[in-house]
């Protein structure tokens, strides 16, 4: 076979074609054999294998710009010798981290480059040669080729040109096949996985580049006399607690509980059968929502963008606005300082997590959560069983993911802030064989129909996690926040939707669909007696102010873009991230206005002056203030330039998420004598088995012989092989 090779290669166009071959099927092993990029059905194991195949072109064609011999030979070395390097270190990066390298880790040299650094050695497997071999080989080819007269002659610049074209043509191929599977894949950046599973290795690297270079343009040209506007601005906007409520949960747990794509419409809805039973969606959130222990919020709006969750966790972490395009984590995350909740809270004594049932490099959230403060981060490769029975598109099911989350709660110290990030009730909605209990609607829309299947198991997950609180003697000490993050129901279905509420879809509007971005948020404090239903107009903006103030934290010097919920002063606007702006009078969206109360729109002469037309520019201002505060805060990471008394900003080195587990029990056991987890207080006697749920995936739950044949595996979730919506 070498012979032939050698045979057939003598040419510079013939070792071109041969680079491009090899790298190609090179990259495309590794990813099969290092990389777990979730690949699912037919057309995206074509994309991947498609997906080397442009940039190694482009590449190994720069060496046709040299038309002497010599120097395009080695051009070509030089150029395949770097790519494979680069691919190599990302295979060796990827066994420490899971993830892939980015510019911004290489410039940073951080702890965690040091750390590969140390440990590289070990990270070298035997298969390695299989990276390097092809090198050699081609270097051995050359140096055996017998020297032809096409050899030496020089090359004419059509070649090149030609070549580049074609790599841009079958990019271009590549690229809109990856967003027929997986839309606004470069403008939301959902995952650096999903950027190598669809544009491959190369693309990835020169696509980070460029999103680091411009970050770091508009960072560097940021300086703290910037910071003074946003000063003014958080001074004239502070809204102060009263002294009814300030401190009223000082020292307790926080367990905030993100829903995902729980609306309000859900809250007390009742849907009716035909045979005339009626059901409620959410008996559990409703019944939390009624609470006299619960701070409950009628006209909550979440303010997300395309950053979706990462833009609803960062406004809830922060009071930070994600970005008018993309996702504020993928984007500034990691690099940003913040003066996140979890950070403010270490000084008070608190530790912190985040549990997520699916992959920790989705949204960026295991470097993010570094800059956040957070002390472990429980994901699905480090924390979680899963498999393909117990898991969906976007890791563990709910019950699931909540029963196996206690072992480590019940380990952490207290007081202990916490987030429990649900990923069942996700679009698409999928129906469920094992868990479709509530299937009553029945509208042409399945998706709909799904919605509220899905939405059902979320709250029956929530009430057993609840019970376990109480069981297990948390609950007392314990303040809950839940909130919905964003719609789940897009509106171009609220048409389909809008008879299940009692509207009439053809009277709906954007007035209707602006009210279904209301999201539940519900703060409950068991033994308070002093909640209720509160109806002024808020957004997640405004939660972190809140909370902070119901711990006794006084939060005047901190950089929060929103007001405490519960405060008299607050000004009861909301601003969209659109722009679009919603008080208890007016709701105004794009040119249109209209009556909050009724819906009913209101009519004003742009050529008239008018008290209305003042007022609704006013509102409309106010909003777009809060807004540009806000991103000059995160284009510009100001809040480097700054730091409120008695406050240390996150150590981004401490954190090594893949160990969160492990340092947990470290942890726990070198607190001694000292410990203060529900664990040490429970005389080292687990909780968990007190933990109960009906979930028929659940191990205890299954027939003993179904039990023996159930593998337990490692395997991530697959992702959902359309993605239309949002
Ligand atoms: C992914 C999950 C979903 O881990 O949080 O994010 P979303 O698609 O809703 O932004
Ligand atoms: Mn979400």
């Amino acid at each position: 076979m070498l012979q032939k090779l050698k045979e057939t290669t003598p040419t510079r166009v013939g070792f071109f074609l041969l680079a491009v071959i090899f790298f190609w099927l090179k990259t495309y092993l590794a990813y099969h054999l290092e990389f777990s990029l979730g690949v699912e059905g037919i057309y995206q194991h074509f994309l991947l294998f498609l997906n080397p195949l442009a940039s190694s072109l482009l590449l190994f064609s720069l060496s046709f710009w040299f038309s002497d011999a010599k120097r395009g030979y080695r051009a070509l070395f030089v150029i395949y010798f770097l790519n494979s390097l680069l691919l190599f270190a990302n295979i060796l990066y990827y066994r420490e981290f899971s993830d892939f390298i980015t510019i911004k880790a290489v410039l940073s040299a951080t702890t965690t480059t040091k750390s590969i650094g140390a440990s590289i050695f070990q990270m070298f497997h035997l298969q390695d040669i299989l990276y390097w071999i092809d090198f050699f080989l081609l270097i051995w080819l050359f140096r055996k080729r017998k020297t032809t007269v096409q050899a030496g002659a020089p090359l004419k610049k059509r070649m090149a040109i030609g070549t580049l074209a074609l790599s841009v043509v079958i990019f271009l191929v590549n690229l809109g096949l990856a967003e027929i599977d997986r839309p606004q894949l470069l403008t939301r950046t959902f995952d650096r996985n999903y950027i190598v599973k669809y544009l491959g290795m190369n693309v990835y690297t020169i696509y980070d580049g460029i999103q680091t270079a411009q970050a770091n343009a508009v960072r560097a040209s940021a300086d703290s006399s910037d910071m003074a506007p946003v000063l003014d601005y958080v001074d004239d906007h502070y809204a102060a607690p009263t002294e009814d409520y300030f401190g009223q949960t000082e020292g307790r747990n926080v367990v905030f509980i993100h829903l995902e794509s729980m609306q309000q419409f859900l809250i007390d809805l009742s849907l009716t059968e035909e045979n005339g039973v009626t059901s409620e969606v959410t008996p559990f959130l409703n019944q939390l929502y009624h609470s006299p222990d619960s701070y409950s919020f009628s006209n909550f709006f979440h303010q997300t963008s395309q950053g979706k969750t990462s833009d609803a966790e960062l406004l809830i972490d922060n009071s930070l606005f994600g970005l008018p395009q993309g996702s504020a984590f993928t984007q500034v995350g990691a690099d940003n300082t913040f003066h996140s909740t979890p950070q403010i809270l270490k000084d008070k004594g608190y530790t912190s997590a985040v549990f997520h049932g699916n992959v920790g490099s989705f949204w960026d959230r295991d470097n993010v959560y570094k800059s956040f403060g957070y002390d472990y981060f429980f994901s699905s490769e480090t924390s979680y069983t899963l498999n393909e029975e117990n898991s969906l598109e976007y890791g563990l099911k709910d019950k699931l993911f909540f029963q196996e989350s206690v072992q480590y709660l019940e380990q952490m110290q207290q007081p202990f802030y916490t987030k429990f990030i649900t990923v069942s009730n996700h679009f698409p909605f999928p129906p469920d064989e094992l868990n479709t209990v509530f299937d009553i609607p029945d509208t042409e829309d399945e998706t709909i129909n799904g919605f509220f299947n899905t939405v059902h198991y979320a709250d029956e997950s929530l009430e057993e996690f609840f019970q376990y609180m109480k069981d297990s003697g948390l609950y007392e000490n314990t303040i809950f926040v839940l909130y919905g993050d964003h719609y789940g129901i897009s509106n171009s279905r609220n048409k389909t939707l809008a008879p299940l509420l009692d509207k009439d879809p053809e009277t709906w509007n954007d007035y209707e669909n602006t009210m279904l971005q209301r999201v539940p948020l519900i703060i409950h404090a068991p033994g308070i007696g002093t909640g209720g239903i509160n109806d002024t107009y808020g957004g997640q903006v405004d939660v972190m102010p809140t909370v902070l103030h119901l711990l006794g934290i006084d939060t005047q010097s901190y950089i929060q873009m929103g007001q405490d919920l519960l405060s008299p002063d607050r000004d009861n606007l909301v601003v969209l991230r659109n722009g679009n702006v919603i008080s208890p009078i007016y709701t105004a969206l794009g040119n249109n206005l209209y009556d909050t109360a009724t819906g009913n729109p209101i009519y004003l002469d742009p050529e008239m002056e008018s008290p209305i037309a003042a007022k609704v520019q006013e509102l409309k201002e106010a909003g777009q203030m809060q807004l540009n505060m806000s991103d000059q805060v995160v284009n510009g990471d100001l809040l480097r330039f700054y730091s409120p008394p008695n406050f240390t900003p996150a150590d981004k080195s401490l954190h090594n998420y893949l160990d969160s587990p492990a340092k947990l029990l470290e942890d726990f056991q070198s607190s001694g004598e000292e410990g203060t987890s529900l664990l040490q207080e429970n005389n080292g006697e687990s909780t968990v088995p007190l933990y109960q749920t009906d979930a028929p995936e659940f191990p205890g739950n299954q027939p003993a012989s179904v039990e023996e044949g159930t593998e337990e595996s490692s395997e991530l979730p697959t992702e959902p092989v359309e993605e239309t919506e949002e």
